[in-house]
């Protein structure tokens, strides 16, 4: 069996800790998102370890997500696993005060990039066959409301049942599909959904103790290289620090 990945959303988080921990192994990487510079810093960095081809990718458009994945050079075409990372959340606001087009940039990117992503993979995928995997990035917002949840959460909802709808299909193929739910974690996720408000993010992820990108690479890395026999098709990772709270009550 190959061993290259394709990461979604490689220039940040969970994406570039991936791409770290891939090459730690010896995968083959294909490095995607849209900073062409982050792109290029990366590979310099891991290129000696590993092979690396970067592709410069807004997984919202279809016939780009298309064209790089037809235009794989040989050595990176035979894609084992997919890890269908690029995301974000946007206006923490309460719905009534957001802008559509926030809902809309989130659904783009969440719910169509990622399913941009895996039908241009998915024959490839299948022509892999046992040992192959789509692994999802969803988010224990999938099942928690909380306020400025809406459309982020909902987003993660649509991934998890995609997750497990794609299972069915791929039935009889040998390819494994995962929805990873992660809870707290640093990254650049709070400062993109914030807009860039850096006290926000420090007060989120200080006095405790989140989960870092690495903790999260390093079970994307085991799930992908689990026997072949093995799917897992949902695994949800908090902080040992987070829990879930009680409902809210509008009181007179
Ligand atoms: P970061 O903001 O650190 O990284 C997000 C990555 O997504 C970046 O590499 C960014 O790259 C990429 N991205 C965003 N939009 C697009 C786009 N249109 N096309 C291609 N790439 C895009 O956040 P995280 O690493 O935390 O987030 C990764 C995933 O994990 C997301 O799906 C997020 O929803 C999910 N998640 C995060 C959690 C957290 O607490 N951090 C918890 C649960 C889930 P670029 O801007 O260069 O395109
Ligand atoms: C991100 C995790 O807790 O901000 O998916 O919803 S949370």
């Amino acid at each position: 069996m190959n061993r290259i990945v394709f990461i979604t959303g490689a220039t940040s988080g969970f994406g570039r800790a991936c791409a770290w921990r891939f090459a730690e192994a010896g995968w083959s990487l294909v490095l995607t998102g849209r900073r062409e510079e982050r792109l290029t810093e990366l590979q310099a960095q891991l290129k000696d370890k590993v092979p690396v081809h970067t592709a410069v990718l807004d997984v919202r458009d279809s016939q780009a997500v298309k064209q790089v994945v037809g235009a794989l050079p040989e050595a990176f075409r035979d894609v084992t696993c997919l890890v269908n990372n690029a995301g974000l959340a946007l206006a923490p606001q309460p719905a009534q005060a957001v802008d559509l087009d926030d809902w809309q940039t989130m659904i783009d990117t969440n719910v169509s990039g990622l399913v941009n992503v895996t039908h241009a993979l998915l024959p490839t995928l299948i022509g892999q066959g046992a040992g192959a995997s789509i692994i999802n990035l969803g988010s224990v917002a999938a099942d928690t409301p909380y306020p400025g949840n809406h459309v982020y959460g909902a987003t993660k909802a649509f991934v998890r049942q995609f997750s497990y709808n794609l299972r069915c299909d791929l039935l009889g193929t040998g390819v494994r599909v995962t929805d990873i739910a992660p809870g707290l974690a640093e990254t650049e996720f709070t400062l993109v959904r914030t807009g860039g408000d850096r006290a926000t993010h420090d007060k989120l992820y200080g006095s405790t103790t989140p989960l870092t990108a690495e903790d999260i690479a390093e079970q994307i890395f085991h799930v992908a290289t689990l026997p072949a026999h093995v799917n897992i098709n949902r695994l949800e990772v908090m902080p040992v620090r987070q829990a879930w709270g009680g409902f809210a009550i509008d009181r007179d």
